[in-house]
């Protein structure tokens, strides 16, 4: 495979961002403890987010952890909530607030209108996991990927799609086992259990991610995008049906009998929609 040309989109503290050919890559940057998150971490991934999610030229947004760690050599994904940053309320920012924000970003990844992959090279674990769950595929690395769901280890619950979106994906019986239980599972063990989409070999996890995504990128775009909140809408309740419907609008504002309506009301007459047809 051709050398893939990242270009770095914005320097980050606790993240890297870079585009390449329709391909966004987002990645955690805290290898020393295993990529886990403060709120500085995610106001950043929110921003990088929301750029991919504007940028018209980016139709898959790979989310992925930069390591090994410099301590020793083991790679991650993302570890969860930075333990040091939680506060009685919740992760404290830097201004002393207490935030629940990566909640924000699983909903920006679930409701955008691309598809998102994650990418996992080690450890993928607590509110990491979650993240994992609510991307619309992963590919995981095949020596060094290890799952693992440590919320009841400490104090912490994710009740909305890191548990009950898991479970669509696992089974009831399967889910409660990985959150009553809290072990570790191998990138196989994820794959047999169906919340992982293929098990690659370590050093070809990043460029089979970047071709998976030049893959969905040879789609139509309105295809997938009106597949992905589909596939969403039985089990976001309202919300699905307000983000599917809203594409359907945006849709039938594209049709002729759109701008008979619109001129109509500008140019002060009734509108006449005789002409349409009512195709059955
Ligand atoms: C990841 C684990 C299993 C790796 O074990 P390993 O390889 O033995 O490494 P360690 O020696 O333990 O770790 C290396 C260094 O990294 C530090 N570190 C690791 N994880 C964290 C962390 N999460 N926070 C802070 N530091 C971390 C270690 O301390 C160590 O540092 P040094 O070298 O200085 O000793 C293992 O590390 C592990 O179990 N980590 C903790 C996993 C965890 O419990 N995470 C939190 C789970 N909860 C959440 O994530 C909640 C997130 C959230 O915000 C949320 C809020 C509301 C609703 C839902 C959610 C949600 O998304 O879940």
């Amino acid at each position: 495979m051709a050398e893939i040309k990242w270009k770095t989109v914005k320097e980050y503290e606790d993240i890297t961002y870079k585009k390449c050919d329709g391909v966004a890559r987002i990645a955690f940057n805290r290898p020393e403890v295993r990529n886990a998150f403060r709120p500085k971490t995610v106001a950043e991934l929110y921003e990088a987010f929301l750029d991919a999610r504007e940028d018209t030229s980016i139709g898959v947004v790979l989310l992925s952890g930069e390591g090994p760690s410099p301590k020793d050599g083991k790679y991650a994904f993302c570890s969860g909530g930075d333990q040091n940053a939680r506060g009685f309320q919740g992760y404290v920012d830097d201004d002393g607030m207490p935030r629940l924000n990566i909640l924000e970003v699983q909903r920006l990844i679930r409701f955008m209108p691309k598809v998102v992959i994650s990418v996992v090279p080690g450890w993928c674990v607590g509110g990491g996991h979650s993240l994992h769950v609510v991307c619309d595929m992963t590919l995981a690395s095949k020596e060094h990927a290890i799952f693992k769901q440590t919320d009841a280890d400490v104090t912490s619950f994710d009740g909305g799609y890191g548990s009950a979106y898991l479970a669509k994906m696992v089974g009831q019986k399967k889910a409660r086992e990985i959150f009553f239980l809290g072990r570790n599972y191998s990138a196989q063990d994820a794959y047999e259990m169906g919340m992982v989409n293929a098990v690659i070999p370590h050093d070809e996890l990043e460029d089979t991610a970047y071709q998976w995504a030049q893959e969905v990128l040879a789609k139509s775009p309105t295809s997938i995008k009106m597949l992905k909140f589909a596939f969403n809408l039985t089990d976001d309740g309202m919300v699905g049906q307000q983000v599917f419907a809203g594409e359907a609008t945006r849709l039938a504002y594209m049709t002729e009998e759109a701008k008979e309506g619109r001129n109509a009301f500008l140019e002060k007459r009734k509108p006449n929609f005789k002409d349409i047809k009512w195709i059955p």
